[in-house]
């Protein structure tokens, strides 16, 4: 729904988690207002035998005085009735990393390629998204595939986001190990 009420927007029908599982690299982002993850961004989902979802994701951030390192984060998923809508509660490897409790809403997804995230943390009162994120992930490391291209336009379009993307950049920044120390 193109009238940016955040009520309105559809998320993927019959959203299956098992499928969503596994890693998913960040080709493009929408940032939240305040301090947020760079580029680097990885995320990997699991679900147990319960069924339960939680997920651990790696990025760069600088936070304070210019202190550049890969933030180690991790989230639990809370169920709603909408399958593609999760409430997730997530928290950093270190103290002085971000912790918080955001939406996490699959807009649309084909499991093996890309996906499209949304997460509203302000709603107006005229019902849209004051300050909202989004990821576009995809399974592929270089991004999306050009046939994954329309889709994801058209769902950033339906999400009111198109044009407020940036790329993310992989350079391979948090593939040591999974370190928590400043690099
Ligand atoms: C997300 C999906 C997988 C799990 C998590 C995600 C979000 C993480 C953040 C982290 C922010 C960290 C900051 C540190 C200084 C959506 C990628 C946890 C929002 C700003």
């Amino acid at each position: 729904a193109q009238d940016c009420q955040v009520a309105n927007i559809q998320v993927m029908q019959n959203f299956t988690k098992s499928r969503y599982a596994g890693t998913w690299y960040a080709a493009g982002k929408k940032d939240p207002e305040g301090l947020f993850l760079l580029d680097n961004v990885v995320a990997q989902f699991v679900v147990d035998d319960e069924g339960k979802m939680t997920a651990t994701a790696k990025g760069r951030v600088i936070i304070l005085n210019n202190w550049e390192m890969c933030a180690h984060m991790f989230a639990t998923f809370e169920e709603t009735p909408e399958p593609a809508k999760f409430k997730m509660t997530y928290w950093g490897a270190a103290s002085y990393l971000q912790t918080g409790n955001d939406e996490h809403w699959v807009i649309d997804t084909d499991y093996d390629n890309y996906a499209v995230h949304y997460s509203c943390r302000l709603e107006d009162a005229d019902g849209t998204c004051l300050d909202s994120y989004s990821f576009i992930f995809s399974r592929h490391p270089e991004g999306l595939r050009a046939e994954d291209h329309a889709i994801v336009t058209q769902k950033k379009m339906e999400i009111c986001l198109l044009g407020k993307y940036r790329r993310v950049a992989h350079t391979g920044f948090c593939e040591n190990g999974g370190s928590v120390e400043p690099l």
